[in-house]
């Protein structure tokens, strides 16, 4: 049986990816950071499992590395861990750079201190980031251009994985991966903010929803589909990086248009700027009104990837498209929400949001 280590297990990408590697028959082995309260959340489906063992560990703590490590002697390290949130990174620049940057460092030297080099294959969870605002479509061949501390938190991370694989012969590979979400996303990410908005809203527990950039472009996939290309890479015989999307880049606008058509809801944009305004053309109530605050000091506006490379060397390609995914989201956060659209009565629209609403 084969072993496997995920840092960030409790995020988004490391439940997905537990449970396609319990699927495979791997004994899995998550790593997360104290927490005080309860994290589980996204991995409550696979925690019971008898192959699935969870661990306290941080990517700012060697110790706490080595010794998982030593522990588990594991055959492939997902690197999922980090300070994930891009305008967060500009609060917190140094934690960015600490977590996603010294992290990944502290790791790749205990595999090497372990003397592990020649017996773990390593995934690190590059981005698309990297990019910034190089011209679209961006593949393996692209210049970098980090816009944030994330970013260039990220890029120091890539180097320094492709290092150990070209200095220490270490099989690493850096997937650099375009946006993906699921039900699962955290919710201060765009597309979850509005599927979760929009349900809330429908619910009646919200009135309207408030966003920054409308206009950023991004590739956006199914995490489900990208678990299974971090496995793919790790299974060639030669390590290397790939960029893994979809190769269609929607706007937010598109999105939230897409999740708002999902609940039949037609949006007619009003203004401009910081005084754009989307309505409900049948109710005429304001559902969508912009805030500055939202917006980042230095935007990346356009992610659009070129997986050519993953398609033709790893056989991969995403099964799930962009109106498959809202789909996906918006199910689940209106279930959640106790939404159901068969109660819908277009008749009535004194209190129309809470028509929606199950009893
Ligand atoms: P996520 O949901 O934010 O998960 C990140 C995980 O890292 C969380 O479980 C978090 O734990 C953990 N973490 C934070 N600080 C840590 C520390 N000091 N030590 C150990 N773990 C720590 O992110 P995701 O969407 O699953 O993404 C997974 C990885 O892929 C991240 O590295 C992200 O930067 C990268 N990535 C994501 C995308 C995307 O579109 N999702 C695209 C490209 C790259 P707590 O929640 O307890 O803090
Ligand atoms: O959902 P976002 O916060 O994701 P972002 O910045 O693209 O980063 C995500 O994808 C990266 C891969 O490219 C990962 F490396 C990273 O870890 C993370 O998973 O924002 C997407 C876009 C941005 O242009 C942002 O300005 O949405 C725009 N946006 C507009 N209004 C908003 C909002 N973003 C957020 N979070 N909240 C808003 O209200």
């Amino acid at each position: 049986m084969k072993t496997a280590l995920i840092t960030g297990v409790t995020g988004q990408d490391g439940a997905y990816l537990s449970a396609f590697l319990l699927d495979k028959g791997y004994a899995v082995h998550g790593m997360r950071p104290y927490a005080p309260l309860d994290d589980t959340a996204n991995i409550r489906s696979v925690m019971d499992h008898d192959h699935f063992t969870l661990h306290t560990g941080d990517l700012t703590d060697s110790g706490s590395l080595m010794r998982c490590l030593a522990d588990i002697a594991p055959d492939e390290i997902y690197n999922l861990g980090a300070i994930s949130h891009v305008k967060e990174s500009f609060h917190a620049p140094e934690a960015a750079l600490n977590v996603n940057g010294g992290g990944t460092l502290k790791l790749l030297e205990a595999i090497r201190t372990l003397n592990m080099t020649d017996a773990v294959r390593f995934y690190q969870a590059s981005s698309s980031e990297l990019f910034g605002n190089a011209p679209a479509p961006q593949n393996e061949h692209t210049p970098f251009d980090p816009c944030s501390p994330y970013a260039a938190s990220k890029l120091y991370a890539y180097a320094i994985t492709k290092n150990y694989r070209n200095a220490y012969g270490l099989h690493a590979a850096n997937g650099i991966l375009f946006n993906h979400e699921s039900p699962l996303r955290g919710e201060e990410f765009v597309t979850r903010k509005i599927t979760r908005g929009i349900a809330a809203i429908l619910a009646g527990k919200q009135d309207h929803l408030t966003l920054g950039n409308l206009d950023a472009k991004r590739d956006w996939g199914h995490a489900r589909d990208y678990v299974h290309g971090m496995w793919l890479m790790l299974q060639q015989d030669t390590p290397d990086d790939y960029v893994l999307a979809t190769g269609q880049a929607r706007s937010v606008r598109d999105f939230v248009e897409t999740a708002c058509a999902h609940a039949g809801i037609t949006l007619e944009w009003r203004g401009s700027g910081l005084d754009e305004t989307g309505i409900d053309t049948k109710t005429g109530h304001t559902l969508i009104r912009i805030d500055e605050k939202f917006y980042r000091p230095h935007e990346v506006t356009h992610l659009c990837g070129d997986a050519a490379k993953a398609r033709d060397t790893l056989g991969w390609t995403p099964d799930i498209g962009f109106k498959a995914l809202v789909t996906d989201m918006m199910n689940a956060d209106m279930a959640a929400n106790g939404v159901d659209l068969s109660h819908r009565n277009d008749d009535n629209t004194d209190h129309v949001y809470t028509l929606y609403a199950a009893e």
